[in-house]
């Protein structure tokens, strides 16, 4: 089977055991970059699927995540690293509610190997840790991640609790319920600082690196 296909079906299949091994195959081909975004990726996709037409189980979805995150773990140390100074600082969460972080996670790598302190509170992060947090430090941008619907909404809410307590830092959103038109139209509405929309990690590290300019 070629090793693309491989890799992929480790992903659905949420096989760990051979992941290490076959992302070094693969890196005799592509950067570890390209593995990610194309081929593990593309299992993602495939698992999400099967999980929203109630093919496949919660519990199988956890393993596939698992096999992603291992992974994502092997390939990090062979990224090249572009800055070793601090271009700029980012203060990263998933949304109150919302567990989902490998997005947030390759938009921590994506950023810190390109020069960007990255402060990642984790998941289900609350605006006041998140505020908590930013005060006191010198950061650039907030960078809010989440996967659910019910996320976009507080991401929204977490623009309008920022507005009430007269904060104009940039903010970042990403994550895949969310479209260019909602934070365009409804998230630049509601804060007064700037809103940005980030597809993926590159359009993420695209914006900081215009911020920290
Ligand atoms: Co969940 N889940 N999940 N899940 N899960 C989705 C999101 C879902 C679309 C699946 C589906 O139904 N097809 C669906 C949401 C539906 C909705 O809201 N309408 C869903 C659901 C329903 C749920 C639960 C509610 C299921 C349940 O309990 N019944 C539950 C939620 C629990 C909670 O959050 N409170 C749940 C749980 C889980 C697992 C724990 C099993 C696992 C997460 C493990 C983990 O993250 N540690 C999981 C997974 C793996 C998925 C899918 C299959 C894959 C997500 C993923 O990792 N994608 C997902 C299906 C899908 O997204 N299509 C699904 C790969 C990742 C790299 O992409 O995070 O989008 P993503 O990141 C991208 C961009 O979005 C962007 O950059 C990345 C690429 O470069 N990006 C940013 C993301 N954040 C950014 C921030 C930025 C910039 C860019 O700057 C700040």
């Amino acid at each position: 089977m070629p090793i693309e296909d491989k890799l992929k079906l480790d992903i659905i299949d949420g096989e760990k055991q051979y992941i290490a091994e076959d992302c070094q195959e693969a890196l005799q081909k592509y950067s570890p970059l390209q593995i990610i975004n194309t081929i593990l990726l593309d299992g993602m996709k495939v698992v999400g699927e099967r999980f929203g037409a109630g093919e496949m189980q919660l519990p199988f979805v956890l393993e596939s995540a698992e096999a992603m995150k291992t992974a994502v773990k092997f390939l990090e140390p062979f990224m090249e690293k572009k800055s070793s100074y601090s271009k700029g600082k980012i203060i990263l969460a998933t949304v109150k509610g919302d567990v989902h972080d490998i997005g947030k996670n390759l938009v921590e790598i994506i950023l810190s190997n390109n020069g960007f302190e990255v402060v990642n509170l984790g998941i289900k992060q609350p605006i006041e840790s998140i505020i908590e947090k930013y005060r006191g430090s010198d950061a650039d941008a907030i960078g809010m991640s989440g996967l659910l619907v019910k996320s976009t909404v507080i991401m929204k809410e977490n623009l309008e609790y920022m507005n009430d307590k007269g904060f104009s830092i940039p903010v970042i959103l990403g994550g895949a319920a969310l479209t260019r038109e909602f934070v365009e139209n409804e998230c630049q509405a509601t804060y007064k600082g700037a809103v940005f929309y980030a597809f993926d990690a590159f359009e993420g590290l695209k914006i900081m690196e215009g911020l920290a300019n």
